[in-house]
């Protein structure tokens, strides 16, 4: 009998493991490096969710202010905005590339250096209203123009 409850035990953690997993994967995180005197920077990564869910926010220890950022031209000039929500529907990818999404990290506490790394936490929430977080250690990595026009 002890056994058995056993078993059950861990069928039940088993299950609410996998329920966190499920609300979405996120894959190729990254975050641009910044320079001495630099306050801000975004990090970057492709989400997909299985059943739907939305991003709803962030933060990060390396930041003071962690936002869900858009980017889009309006009458020829990019501004960018905080978004309180983005939408992850089910069974396709989002990404957050620079131009466009991004999770803006803001009032830096250092620079982030080329070849390190910076925790960022998500927050989402499932086509239920349930609210579950995924910690990501992001790579930071420095983007010139050069390394983005080589063929
Ligand atoms: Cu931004």
């Amino acid at each position: 009998m002890k056994l058995l409850n056993l078993a059950i035990f861990q069928m039940t953690i088993l299950m609410a493991t996998s329920a966190v997993a499920q609300v979405a994967v996120v894959v190729d995180p990254w975050a641009r490096a910044t320079v001495q005197g630099q306050k801000a920077t975004g990090a970057f990564m492709k989400i997909t969710s299985k059943d739907g869910a939305k991003l709803v926010g962030a933060s990060s220890p390396a930041a003071g202010v962690t936002e869900i950022h858009e980017m889009k031209m309006e009458k020829d000039v990019m501004k960018m905005a905080a978004v309180p929500a983005l939408d992850i529907p089910a069974g396709k990818s989002v990404e957050l590339k620079p131009g466009s999404y991004h999770v803006m990290l803001m009032d830096l506490k250092a620079p982030l250096a080329d070849k390190t790394s910076v925790p960022v936490t998500l927050m989402f929430e499932n086509n239920k209203g349930v609210k579950s977080q995924i910690e990501l250690q992001v790579p930071v990595k420095s983007m010139n123009m050069q390394s983005q026009h080589k063929h």
